[in-house]
């Protein structure tokens, strides 16, 4: 009777398992960081690169995070010479043992109405959603990102000139 309710408790523990095994995305998250923003900003942006060791693709449909009132899957492209920001339509797909990168410039997930403060070190919880359920939790550092300052070889040629 002992080793009967044993192999019980023991089968179910194997049935447990093998369910939180199917809802496992699969998806090895690297790299993943917040960007710090100045003071009286209230939007943000995620970035991380995403490996697929799955046989099949995958996409990611959607982030939830606590930090921010709405979070959005985007991506920058240039448009009539100008660099635009939109909502990714129908997620980011990352191909069969591929890899897909969110960075400044590109795809990223966006943070809009951030309710607490970014400070750079900290961690943010964010939780990937999956067209086929799966979820993945992922912690991203905030990151003071370097701006992108303007070369002045310009100036150097205008002193030249004269
Ligand atoms: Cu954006």
């Amino acid at each position: 009777m002992k080793n009967y309710k044993l192999t019980v408790t023991l089968f179910t523990m194997l049935l447990l398992a093998l369910s939180q095994q199917a809802f496992a995305s699969d998806i090895a998250v690297s790299d993943a960081y917040v960007r710090a923003i100045p003071p009286g900003q209230t939007n943000s942006a995620a970035f991380m690169t995403l490996h697929n060791h799955n046989m099949q693709s995958k996409t990611l449909v959607g982030v939830e995070s606590m930090v921010a009132d709405v979070v959005e899957l985007h991506e920058h492209k240039h448009e009539d010479g100008m660099m635009k920001m939109r909502r990714v339509e129908g997620g980011i797909e990352i191909a069969p043992h591929a890899m897909t990168e969110l960075k400044p410039g590109g795809l990223h997930v966006m943070l809009i109405g951030l309710k607490q403060k970014l400070v750079p070190g900290e961690m943010i919880h964010l939780t990937l959603k999956f067209d086929d359920n799966s979820t993945q939790d992922v912690h991203a550092e905030v990151r003071k990102l370097a701006m992108k300052m303007k070369k002045k070889p310009a100036m150097k040629m205008d002193h030249n000139m004269h």
